[in-house]
């Protein structure tokens, strides 16, 4: 039986965790099946409980860049664990890793450590709300930002700007504070700050959208962003929990040279172990608490842990100039070899891609925006995934995910990928 040991893993995870799960999408809902319970990973590959080998597209959703089990990363956590494991009081650690961040990442002086992107995405909406004493923020139709209630908002009825909450639990008094964009449309973008005139605080995009599969910005849309904020004092929120230190060593705004006035992180930042972050010029920052008046806390928040996971991992990525020159040709050459085959088998398909995010919609359109995305076929997809997955590749079980491509990753597996890809669409 296929997923065994997965299968009765599962069964015993429905009984104390909802949905078996403690985070919806590895649940597989969108794609059917049970979810495989992973036993353990090393470079570019997981193994299940029932010990079958995946080449991971997923590497938990981002951070393992370099690779499962990276063993600075394992002997930094080993040595700094022996020391102890949190104290709720300031480390040297904290700052080394600060220090470098701010010396990777352009336009900022300062940066905040926290346990998550989302708690990275809230706090930077708070402190930009609190900075600019204004309430509305712009988001963009299927970017993500995690789980804050003032992210879980879909679009209003008709010409409402307002949002309405988009899961039970959110306000409407939420709600009305968030106003939505479609993503690579400046004049949906235009239209709210006339309706909403001086009363934005800010824009929160992902500048690679990689939570409705991967979409790039189209025709200078971040930089005609910048230039709006600008125009009306409103400030630029660049989430870069996926992008962060994957696209460039600085991110998106090293990509696309555009500056955003306060960048998030996730992920890669944290090494596998829980960190986010958000960061900005000081004159920003310094409106947090214990500086300024905008309230934002942790008992977790730098802990030694994690940031000795997060330091060993960029500078292992400040120390290789040659990381995303491969990374973009292992990228590219998977791209290559992805296009040439679905082409072959006559699969009507698109591929978007920005450096190691890359995603596959079975649609003939392109895909600039949520509404493009949309209509991808979901049963084509399905299919393609459980078929990759029984020969041992393990992709995004959602359509609206990015492939996170990890330097481990070598040109053989990428071989057997391409082929497993030929074998199923054939
Ligand atoms: P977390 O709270 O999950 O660490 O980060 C939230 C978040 C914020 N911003 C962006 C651009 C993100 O992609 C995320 C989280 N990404 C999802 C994957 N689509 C994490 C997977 C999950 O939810 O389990």
């Amino acid at each position: 039986m296929l997923y065994k040991r997965s299968s009765e893993l599962f069964v015993e995870a429905l009984k104390y965790i909802p949905g078996g799960v403690n985070s919806p999408v590895r649940a597989f809902k969108s794609v059917g099946g049970t979810p495989i319970f992973i036993k353990k990973a090393s470079g570019a590959y997981l193994f299940d409980e029932d010990d079958k080998r995946y080449i991971d597209y997923i590497n938990s959703w981002g951070p393992m860049i370099l690779g499962h089990a990276y063993q600075p990363v394992i002997d930094a956590v080993i040595e700094k664990t022996k020391l102890g494991t949190s104290f709720g009081t300031p480390t040297e650690i904290e700052t080394e890793i600060a220090k470098l961040a701010v010396s990777m990442v352009p336009n900022i002086d300062k940066i905040r450590f926290v346990n998550s992107g989302t708690e990275a995405c809230m706090s930077a909406v708070r402190l930009a709300r609190g900075y600019t004493k204004r309430e509305k923020i712009i988001k963009f139709r299927g970017c993500y930002h995690g789980h804050s209630d003032s992210f879980l908002i879909a679009a209003g009825s008709g010409l409402s700007t307002f949002g309405v909450p988009s899961s039970p639990g959110v306000t409407k008094g939420t709600a009305q504070d968030t106003l939505l964009a479609n993503f690579n449309d400046l004049n949906s973008v235009k239209e709210l700050f006339q309706a909403n005139k001086n009363e934005i605080a800010a824009i929160i995009i992902e500048p690679v959208a990689g939570n409705m599969g991967c979409v790039p910005p189209v025709n200078n849309f971040l930089q005609e962003l910048r230039s709006i904020c600008d125009e009306n004092g409103t400030l630029l929120i660049f989430d870069e929990v996926m992008t962060g230190f994957r696209l460039a060593k600085g991110g998106a705004q090293e990509l696309f040279n555009v500056t955003a006035d306060i960048v998030c992180f996730g992920k890669v930042i944290g090494g596998g172990l829980p960190v986010g972050a958000f960061a900005a010029r000081t004159e920003i920052m310094d409106y947090l608490a214990p500086v300024g008046p905008v309230y934002q806390a942790g008992t977790l928040s730098g802990n030694p842990l994690a940031m000795a996971a997060g330091l060993a991992m960029l500078q292992s990525i400040n120390n290789d100039a040659e990381l995303f020159n491969r990374l973009e040709e292992k990228t590219a050459y998977l791209e290559d070899g992805i296009r040439k085959i679905l082409t072959a088998n006559n699969k009507t398909f698109t591929v978007n891609r920005v450096g190691s995010m890359i995603s596959i919609f079975f649609c003939e359109n392109q895909v600039e925006n949520y509404e493009d995305a949309s209509k991808a076929d979901t049963p084509e997809f399905k299919k393609f995934f459980h078929d990759l997955l029984e020969r041992g590749v393990y992709i995004a079980p959602s359509s609206y995910e990015t492939w996170f491509i990890t330097d481990a990753l070598s040109y053989e597996d990428l071989d057997e990928t391409i082929r497993v890809i030929n074998e199923v669409t054939k």
